[in-house]
């Protein structure tokens, strides 16, 4: 089994070229996508997170870090597409309104994907009409809205009013750091999920597939 501290190790140091290689050696020698995934790439940011919090780095080397962290998830994507099998639903998916954070957003999609849903990304700073126009465009059956701030989780009500306003049928699902299961339920969404794992459990269950199935 490969060291997949060194791949954690390279995501804290930003080294966005050795994380890369790191992560395609690992999956060369026998590693699973999602080991790599939580026991290296994931466990670096975590200790990036940790650090910015108690100032002891600051923006810009967070940056580099989620840089090098998105070097390797390139390597993971297309496992995590393969895996699946024919659409299962249309997945409409953003970072809300003023904030900029899209790594979780970003790894949920990829799950999604590999579960077999149709992923439509909008991206960061994403306007509540913006996800009533995908909605609509796509007829997707789910929608998803991520926010990393306290600051702008607050943008995800009036992003569920245009939603329930314009789009009754669709079904609703929240995520982020600050966001709560109490959270989710005090704006009127469907669902929450506090990981990317979680998120494609309660979107299978929305689409009447039990993950276990
Ligand atoms: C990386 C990072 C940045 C990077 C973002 C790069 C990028 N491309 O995303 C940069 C440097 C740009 C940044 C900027 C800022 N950041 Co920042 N950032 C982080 C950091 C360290 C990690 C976030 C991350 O990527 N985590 C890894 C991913 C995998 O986890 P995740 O996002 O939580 O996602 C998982 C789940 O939440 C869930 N999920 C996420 N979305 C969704 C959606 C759905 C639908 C579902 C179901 C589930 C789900 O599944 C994901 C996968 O498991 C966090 C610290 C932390 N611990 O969260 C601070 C943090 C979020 N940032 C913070 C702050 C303050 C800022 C800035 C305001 C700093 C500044 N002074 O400028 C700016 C804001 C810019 C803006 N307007 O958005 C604070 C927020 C404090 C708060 N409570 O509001 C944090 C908590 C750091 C801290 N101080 O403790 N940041």
């Amino acid at each position: 089994m490969p060291d997949l501290n060194e791949i954690a190790t390279a995501v804290i140091a930003g080294d966005a070229a050795r994380v890369g290689s790191l992560v395609d050696a690992a999956l060369g020698q026998g590693a699973s996508a999602s080991e790599v995934l939580e026991q290296g790439l994931t466990a670096g940011m975590a200790v990036v997170g940790r650090r910015f919090r108690a100032n002891e780095v600051f923006v810009p080397e967070v940056l580099v870090a989620a840089r090098a962290m998105k070097a390797g998830m390139v390597h993971l994507d297309p496992i995590f597409s393969a895996a699946g099998v024919a659409p299962v639903g249309t997945f409409v998916i953003g970072t809300v309104r003023g904030d900029i954070h899209d790594i979780g957003k970003n790894l949920v999609g990829m799950m999604l994907r590999g579960a077999g849903f149709n992923v439509v990304d909008l991206g960061v700073n994403v306007m509540p009409q913006v996800f009533v126009d995908a909605v609509q465009k796509h007829g997707a059956q789910l929608v998803g809205l991520s926010a990393l701030l306290t600051t702008t989780m607050v943008q995800m009500k009036p992003t569920i009013d245009a939603l329930r306003a314009a789009v009754p049928q669709v079904k609703i699902l929240v995520g982020g750091a600050p966001v709560s299961p109490e959270y989710a339920a005090s704006v009127g969404a469907d669902g929450y999920g506090a990981n990317a794992t979680d998120a494609v459990e309660r979107a299978l269950e929305f689409m009447g597939r039990p993950a276990s199935s």
